[in-house]
Parts: structure tokens; C-alpha cells; sequence
């Protein structure tokens, strides 16, 4: 059960940011809207919201899931695999001092994004990407292992299409995943109920269980629909302005 979510609407430059999308440049004032009814969702599923100020000077710093893992029992901060993320940290180290007395932090040479990391229960599979390396990877293992947590890495550098493993992958809860197409061979999600997400609507598999509903990017019905015959509540959210900076529903958030 999540209480809390920190978030970060975008800043007026927030089209700065990197992407490889090849889609249009984002609408600055389209974005802050489908920012605010994110944050209405949410607050919509029972959560408290810390809203951290616009950051021009980081104009990814809105993608704030990257920036951090949060458990239930501790937290760590990320160490972003691309150099212009690398200074979000900071601020998000004192935002998140104030509920997680045991703060750690993933070390460099290892680089790691919260966006490779997947909360399964009492297993996390992390990405290794083009940003997150096996040395971040095994720094977090060993982090989260005294808090009774395991790691499975899942190779996803020769996945075109998935820049973080999250982009690909989201737990369910009830043991199920939801999983791009390309991913459903992947021995590591052997046990798990898995939900394919098709190819053609490959966005929304980076979808967010919070408490009794799961958010869900707007226009891929298939899937949708999937989450729907399996009893799932849906609320479904324009995601287009984000999408074209290559960001997912779930890096708009961290949940706690
Ligand atoms: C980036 O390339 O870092 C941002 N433009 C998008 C990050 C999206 N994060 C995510 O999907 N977890």
C-alpha cells in the first residue's frame, strides 16, 4: 500500500531534455496539464504529494523515478547513467532525508536509474541499459540485499525501443507482470503470471499499480482492455507531451 509520491512538474524548458524519440518537440503548457492530472490520479489512488519546484537547470528533473529506489524499508539514491541527469540527485537527497532515515547511494564507476528497476514483490529486476551498468547493478544487490530484497539483472542492450527496463516491464502486484512482447521470452520472469503487451501499443506497458487501481497511459485499448478482464480498476492519462521526451507513467513518480 503506498501512502506517499514525490513528483516534479516539468520546467518551461523542459523540451531540452534528451530524447530519441523522433517524435515533434513537446507543448510546454500541454505537458504541465497531463502533469496535473498525473498528479490528480494519484491523489485520486489515496497519495500524499510532495510537489518539488520546476528545476530549469535539470530539464529531464521532472522524470524524478530515475533519480531514486524506494522500499518499504530503505531507500537509495540513483547515480544517473546520463552525465546531464547526474547534478537531479542532490535535491532529492534532501527531499528524501526526511522519510528515510537510511539514505544510501549507488557509487560511480556503477551508474544506475531508477527506470531500470522493477519492484516485483520481494524481488527487484534491474536493467542493465545504455544507463544503468553491471556495476550499478550489483551495487544495489548488495544495498538491498540486508533488507531482505534479491536482484535479477535483465540484459536489455540489444532491446531497441526500451531506453530503461521500466519502459518494457511493470509488476501487477499479485504475482503477474506486465511485459512488452519482446521481453515475454525472458527466462528471469519464469513464475510470473505474465500480460503481453503488443508490440504496436509497446508505450503502455510502463504502466503503475497504486493501491486498488493501475495507471495506464491513454489510447492503447488492447491492453487496456486486458487489465480490465482481469479485474483490474483503470484510470487512463494523456501521456503524448512526455512521451515524446522518451518518458514513461511510471518515471513521473516515486511512490512510497
Ligand atoms: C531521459 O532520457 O533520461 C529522459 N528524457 C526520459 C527519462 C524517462 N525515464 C523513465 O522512463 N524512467
Amino acid at each position: 500500500m503506498f501512502t506517499k509520491a514525490i513528483v516534479r512538474p516539468p520546467a518551461p524548458n523542459f523540451s531540452q531534455g534528451l530524447t530519441e524519440a523522433n517524435l515533434s518537440a513537446p507543448d510546454f503548457e500541454r505537458a504541465r496539464k497531463q502533469h496535473e492530472a498525473y498528479c490528480a490520479a494519484l491523489t485520486q489512488c489515496g497519495l500524499t504529494l510532495t510537489r518539488l519546484a520546476p528545476d530549469p537547470d535539470y530539464p529531464d528533473s521532472t522524470f524524478v523515478e530515475d533519480t531514486a529506489i524506494l522500499t518499504n524499508r530503505c531507500a537509495v539514491l540513483a547515480q544517473p547513467g546520463a552525465s546531464s541527469r547526474r547534478g537531479e540527485i542532490e535535491s532529492m537527497r534532501n527531499t528524501l532525508a526526511d522519510f528515510f532515515p537510511a539514505l544510501m547511494s549507488i557509487e560511480p564507476p556503477g551508474t544506475l536509474d531508477g527506470g531500470d528497476v522493477c519492484e516485483a514483490g520481494r524481488n527487484f529486476f534491474v536493467g542493465v541499459s545504455e544507463r544503468t551498468n553491471e556495476a550499478g547493478a550489483q551495487q544495489l544487490a548488495a544495498l538491498l540485499e540486508p533488507f531482505g530484497h534479491a536482484c535479477s539483472s535483465v540484459d536489455i542492450r540489444n532491446e531497441s525501443g526500451l531506453l530503461h527496463l521500466k519502459s518494457g516491464l511493470a509488476y501487477l502486484g499479485d504475482n503477474r507482470l506486465a511485459v512488452a512482447k519482446s521481453l515475454t521470452g525472458r527466462a528471469e520472469f519464469a513464475g510470473y503470471d505474465l500480460v503481453v503487451v503488443n508490440s504496436s501499443e509497446q508505450y503502455a506497458a510502463n504502466c503503475v499499480r497504486v493501491n486498488n487501481q493501475v495507471l495506464v497511459a491513454a489510447g492503447y485499448p488492447a491492453f487496456t482492455g486486458k487489465l480490465r478482464d482481469l479485474g483490474y480498476e483503470t484510470i487512463t492519462l494523456e501521456m503524448t507531451e512526455f512521451q515524446k521526451m522518451d518518458g514513461g507513467l511510471s518515471c513521473l513518480s516515486l511512490r512510497f
